[in-house]
């Protein structure tokens, strides 16, 4: 079956609409009309009651919870499953519609109020936005915000063609200014989980973040999913004041740890802000029923290791990406990562009272100090009526800061990686903290020998026409069309006559979780090692290797990626600790320039966006003045 055959089929059926229930025991069933669109408001972030996946008629659904590794069958007998190649193909789905609202407002997850929370629709985390795959999601983003602008990226979002609606201000658009509302619409042309959030400076921290889930099939069977969870660092002070302390070169501390917006905060009862006593995240298991769980590390600078004592886990996908199941008493998700696991109600060493602790374990990795008492974040519980607090013991596991082990993370639809299109040891970054220098004001992260510094009202999409870059957009240009770009990214390991070593190690034993934009990326090597320039290249993985999109650079060692130059665009490359993104640790990648305006059609709204962001600036000169008040990278 080839691609024009789906696309035929797509364009054939699109007369009739047929609907079914993938995924889960649903209430009543709803009427949407694919080609009517609807406002769907958003109540809360749970899966909505009555959601259900939809397809032109006579497609079929062939997922049950024995069949979790199909999706979908055409009327011609095609059929989309765990197997097919996502990056080629997708079901024809439907439109799905969202309105969100970004305002502050005073949230006390923890019990400790925050008067400067950044929220979504009210809430933190914000809405779930849900879609099936082949869906063209639509969001409305509003600003409501007093004193910022916003953007929401779509974390790990291919955007193929659509690198307009990426998200960054200062690359792929203009922040949104207060009043003012900007559509995102893209393809999920992936499926599985993630998160959007606001990649205006330090704002995610703040609360501008929420679940995003894509149904598709799974790569081992269960009954009964949840709606994705974020595990997040929590922190009280605005996150723009407290970035001052990392420009400072003291990383900052978090406050309490959250799981799904719920937590604890030891509380000085004298101190005002102490207006509860917090929360746990609980949920209830059904002996016997295999549950389908969804883990989203959504901190700030927090690396977890999630676990429930005394179930196993099964793991089934990193980031977007199905993997060959395996099993663990403790997953390990850096920030930004996803996993999606299956836990069958079946304790291996029962309790007494039926109830168990899940962790949030967050092992030393030099980003800062943490709260170290409230690692119990959530409670599984076997009777709902037993609300007494767990005595569950914990798994024995390492906290060290890495990946999950390399091996264990196979893909289900392989690649094999080519040689590169370009020059690896041209492409070798030597990351860290530049003593040597300093730039606006400061000592900085970086990846080139230059942090990161964007100019909001001047993206680098609307500059497309350049031959030269301003060298503080941090622009690497990659102007391949076939097979893989490789980078290396090092870590005070490389060249011993490097300028940011002058005799001062930099890379602070920091571990950092390196993101890439609009791709998925194979992991050809990770290592903690010092790299060898010469020798390491023969050593890369080209078979089948773990692929992604968020993955460890290893304090004093290397990370080596590959990616397919298939995606015309402006994308991301950056540290997902949001203080070293901040600092600079950050590159532009340039895809195919001369492709990108035809790639992704009109910038007319990407240049209204920014009008109406300039007018907001001119006319709030004391609120917000760049010249005086930019002291981040912008993302
Ligand atoms: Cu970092």
């Amino acid at each position: 079956m080839g691609i024009l055959r789906h696309h035929l089929e797509a364009f054939i059926l699109l007369s009739g609409i047929s609907s079914f229930t993938s995924a889960r025991t649903l209430g009543p069933r709803v009427s949407p009309s694919a080609t009517t669109l609807q406002k769907t408001p958003l109540y809360s972030h749970q899966a909505y009651p009555g959601f259900q996946c939809l397809y032109p008629s006579g497609w079929t659904s062939c997922n049950g919870a024995d069949s979790r590794d199909c999706w979908v069958k055409s009327p011609y007998g095609t059929q989309y499953d765990i197997n097919t190649d996502y990056e080629a193909l997708a079901p024809p789905g439907t439109t799905r519609e969202y309105f969100i609202e970004i305002s502050e407002k005073d949230i006390s997850p923890d019990g400790y109020s925050k008067p400067l929370a950044k929220v979504t629709n009210g809430s933190y985390p914000g809405p779930l936005i849900e879609a099936c795959w082949g869906d063209e999601i639509v969001v409305h983003v509003t600003n409501q915000l007093p004193d910022n602008g916003t953007t929401i990226h779509w974390h790990g979002i291919r955007q193929l063609h659509t690198n307009k609606m990426d998200g960054v201000n200062g690359v792929t658009q203009c922040p949104i200014a207060q009043g003012s509302t900007f559509t995102y619409s893209f393809k999920a042309l992936q499926y599985g989980h993630t998160w959007y959030h606001s990649h205006y400076s330090q704002q995610y921290t703040d609360g501008v973040a929420g679940p995003l889930l894509i149904h598709g099939p799974s790569s081992a069977d269960w009954d009964e999913e949840w709606a994705p969870i974020l595990m997040t660092d929590w922190i009280h002070e605005s996150a723009f004041e407290l970035f001052q302390t990392e420009l400072d070169a003291m990383p900052p501390t978090a406050d309490s740890f959250l799981l799904d917006g719920q937590g604890h905060y030891t509380c000085d009862s004298s101190d005002t802000h102490c207006v509860g006593t917090g929360s746990y995240f609980n949920r209830t298991f059904v002996a016997g029923r295999r549950y389908l769980i969804r883990i989203i590390n959504a901190s700030t600078a927090t690396h977890f290791i999630f676990s429930i004592d005394n179930h196993v886990m099964q793991v089934i996908s990193a980031d977007f990406v199905p993997i060959q199941p395996y099993n663990t008493t403790a997953l390990a998700v850096a920030i930004g990562q996803r996993y999606s696991i299956v836990v069958e109600a079946n304790p291996d060493t029962p309790t007494s009272d039926g109830n168990y602790w899940i962790r949030t374990v967050s092992p030393v990795c030099s980003n800062g100090a943490h709260d170290t008492a409230n690692y119990t974040t959530g409670i599984i519980r076997y009777d709902s009526n037993n609300t007494a607090l767990p005595s569950s013991s914990a798994y024995d596991f390492v906290t060290t800061c890495a990946d999950e082990p390399y091996a264990s993370l196979i893909p289900i639809v392989p690649w094999t990686v080519g040689q590169p299109q370009n020059n690896v040891t041209n492409n070798t970054y030597e990351v860290g903290l530049d003593l040597t220098q300093k730039f606006h004001g400061y000592t900085r992260w970086d990846i080139l020998n230059q942090p990161l510094w964007l100019n909001f009202s001047n993206p680098t999409i609307l500059n497309l026409d350049n031959t030269t870059w301003n060298p503080e957009y941090c622009v690497v240009d990659y102007d391949y069309t076939q097979g893989f770009v490789y980078m290396v990214l090092t870590i005070s390991a490389l060249y011993p006559d490097h300028p940011k070593y002058a005799g001062i190690v930099n890379s602070m034993g920091v571990t950092h979780p390196i993101h890439l934009h609009g791709h998925d990326f194979a992991i050809l090597a990770q290592n903690t090692t010092t790299y060898d320039p010469v020798n390491a290249p023969a050593t890369f993985n080209f078979n089948n290797p773990p692929r992604r999109d968020v993955a460890l650079l290893p304090s004093n060692g290397y990370l080596a990626i590959a990616f397919k130059p298939d995606n015309p665009g402006v994308w991301l490359l950056h540290c997902h600790i949001a203080w070293h993104s901040s600092s600079g640790f950050a590159l532009q990648i340039l895809e195919r320039q001369q492709e990108i305006v035809t790639s992704i059609g009109s910038l007319d709204e990407t240049r209204n966006t920014c009008t109406e962001w300039d007018n907001w600036v001119s006319a709030n000169p004391t609120v917000y003045n760049p010249l005086v008040d930019q002291n981040d990278s912008g993302i």
